[in-house]
């Protein structure tokens, strides 16, 4: 045959599989978080080496995903008389969609991605991400067309990581931003210090990561990050569209700022009979006078450490550390804890919370505080973070708090599946994949309804997760049910619905290199 005669047959048996394709049913893709709204239309656009990108206002990092993903480079290209083309573009008009939504429209020769947003933008390709990973037929990558309509229930979809009790590396912290954003959260909430570790560099304090970081739950070497490491997770996160709410667990559980500097020690503290520990010879806790610093602490109880008013230092402490923080946070959100203040007095811990609340004002960011800062004077300007006990919880949404929603009993990603789980605590609860997923945030706490909700939040507390692949075994797949909780809606939400969908996503969550627990009450697709 002669070359051009070779290329129309070459031609011809493209189109002719072209053809061939099957049938397809868009609707039936078990994307997770579920779309708000899905139209089938049965038939097949196919990627290929040749498809282009025509993105004008879109991020580099989302050309790089896609192209990961398909193995394609998916080359740039201007509009025109294109043959397979995937268009990305913002359009302010469609206010249905708001600031995250997308739509998504998928047709044999094209594929278009509006959004009013960049975030929107970053949702609908991670749609389409879902959609290119499921479909490999014969070895051809087909997607089936119809059009996704997409948009957020809840603004604040997040999850927290416990860096303290153990350390988490910044490439781990990283990993888990790409995994959440896949399944449009958007806040990471990261719990930088507690009694067993400081995690952040503070320039005029400088002991409190270099001594008090060194250990860790059970003893290990523990870590920091830096300003400049930090720096680098928030524009990490920033390139997916996910804020770091960075957390200085205050007035309890500080004892490793206790343990840095002997001037915020005080006698208020019960250093508990075991945990202790005395730290690297190459780093001290200061001491000052007569005040000597604590130990570092191994153990996993809390509420027995605080500040004290009554130490001079105390409050030029707080104002550095969230001024230093405020300064390397570009997001409008500072956690100051709150939890657990076990050992401080009433009195003393509601004067604590007014003051945090003074200072990270005036930083120019909003507090965040667990939901016992209800017991002090917060207003609207604040937000609490309900995870135990509805009382406080009801009582900041009265005082006209924000709340954000992680009832212990549901979302703690801590908690075991079951009494056989290699790792996790159960005071909470035991909590199987069911259990995390069936619950409406609008209606689990009287006294909190829809309009009080900011949205949800997993945390994963660290005490027994040591590494990434706890960190996956653990979060996953409770977290992606409660990724869909915060996005799509209410009505229409059920477990037996969830469960066969999550089954057959399996694969995607193979392929995204997830170690997931495989929970009895999921039939698994291989
Ligand atoms: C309670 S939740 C805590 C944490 C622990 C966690 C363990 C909260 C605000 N405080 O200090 O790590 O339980 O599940």
């Amino acid at each position: 045959m002669k070359a051009p005669r070779l290329l129309l047959f070459i031609f011809s048996l493209a189109f002719a599989s072209c053809k061939n394709n099957p049938p397809t049913n868009l609707a039936d893709e078990n994307l997770i978080p579920k779309p708000v709204s899905v139209t089938a239309t049965g038939e097949s656009f196919e990627l290929t080496s040749e498809t282009v990108l025509v993105a004008t206002d879109v991020p580099e990092s989302l050309r790089d995903t896609l192209a990961a993903a398909t193995g394609f480079s998916l080359a740039s290209a201007t509009e025109g008389n294109l043959k397979s083309a995937i268009y990305m573009k913002l359009d302010s008009t469609d206010r249905e969609l708001g600031a995250e939504g997308y739509e998504l429209v998928i047709e044999t020769e094209k594929i278009s991605i509006k959004a009013t947003q960049p975030a929107g933008l970053f949702y609908g390709t991670q749609t389409l991400l879902q959609l290119i990973t499921r479909k490999q037929v014969d070895n051809k990558l087909l997607i089936p067309t119809g059009t996704i309509r997409d948009y957020p229930t809840y603004s604040w979809r997040g999850s927290m990581l416990d860096v303290s009790r153990h350390f988490i590396s910044v490439t781990d912290v990283k990993r888990y931003i790409d995994l959440i954003s896949h399944y449009k959260m958007n806040v990471l909430h990261l719990h930088l210090t507690d009694d067993q570790g400081w995690r952040i560099e503070i320039k005029s304090w400088p002991n409190l990561a270099v001594h008090g970081g060194t250990t860790q739950v059970g003893g290990g070497k523990g870590g920091f990050y830096t300003q400049e490491q930090y720096k680098e997770i928030v524009a990490h996160a920033a390139t997916r569209f996910v804020t770091i709410v960075p957390e200085i667990d205050m007035p309890s559980h500080i004892n490793a700022a206790l343990a840095a500097y002997g001037t915020l020690n005080n006698p208020e503290t019960k250093f508990p009979k075991s945990g202790n520990y005395i730290g690297p010879v190459e780093t001290q806790g200061i001491v000052d006078g007569n005040n000597k610093p604590t130990d570092l602490y191994t153990g996993i109880e809390v509420g027995w450490s605080t500040l004290s008013l009554a130490k001079p230092n105390t409050l030029k402490f707080v104002n550095d550390v969230i001024r230093e923080l405020a300064a390397i946070t570009p997001g409008p959100y500072l956690h100051i804890g709150g939890d657990e203040a076990h050992v401080t007095k009433k009195e003393e811990y509601i004067k604590f919370i007014n003051q945090f609340s003074e200072i990270v004002k005036a930083n120019n960011k909003k507090m965040i505080g667990w939901e016992e800062i209800a017991q002090a004077n917060i207003d609207g300007n604040s937000i609490a973070q309900h995870w135990a006990s509805e009382e406080h919880a009801a009582a900041a949404a009265a005082k006209g708090a924000q709340i954000i929603m992680s009832p212990s009993k549901k979302v703690y990603l801590d908690m075991q599946y079951d009494s056989t789980t290699r790792i996790g605590l159960h005071w909470a609860a035991y909590i199987e994949v069911d259990e995390s997923y069936n619950w409406d945030p609008a209606t689990r706490v009287q006294g909190i309804t829809r309009e009080n909700i900011l949205g949800v939040e997993a945390p994963l507390w660290s005490e027994t997760v040591v590494n990434m692949t706890d960190i996956e075994y653990m979060a996953f797949p409770r977290l992606i049910g409660v990724a869909e909780i915060g996005w799509s809606p209410a009505e229409g939400r059920s477990w037996d619905e969830y469960k066969v969908r999550l089954g057959k996503h399996a694969p995607h969550l193979e392929r995204l290199g997830v170690d997931f627990y495989r929970s009895p009450k999921v039939e698994w697709s291989k």
